[in-house]
């Protein structure tokens, strides 16, 4: 009768620990690698959202130079020629809206959102 009871409050632990522990893995923060590619005189994606110490590597495909530089210029990548590439962390929640000094009518936006959980 004993053995019978230990065994069967053994099954039931199982049944409870099993799920719980799939419930408990964390959830994986990679880095974000967001890249933002500049062609046909547009940058593409025009908005990339992202989380406060992520990168984002930005790259000339045109045969013209461009820049990104933002609109409050907190920014700049100066000139980017043909497969130029620059590469800004983003440290601060907020829009980062940027566009290109030599084609203005270039505009995109980066959207910074809190760091979700510290690195471990
Ligand atoms: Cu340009």
């Amino acid at each position: 009768m004993k053995k019978l009871l230990t065994g069967a409050v053994l099954a039931g632990l199982m049944l409870v620990v099993a799920p719980a522990s799939n419930a408990a893995d964390p959830p994986k923060l990679l880095p974000a690698v967001v890249t933002v590619h500049m062609r046909d005189f547009k940058y593409d994606p025009t908005s990339a959202k992202i989380h406060a110490g992520d990168r984002v590597t930005f790259v000339n495909d045109d045969a013209e130079p461009h820049t990104v530089t933002a609109s409050d210029k907190s920014f700049d990548s100066e000139g980017l020629d043909t497969g130029g590439t620059w590469q800004h962390v983003f440290t601060k929640p907020g829009t980062y809206t940027y566009f290109c000094e030599l084609h203005p009518y270039m505009k995109a936006v980066v959207i910074v959102e809190p760091a979700v959980a510290p690195a471990a």
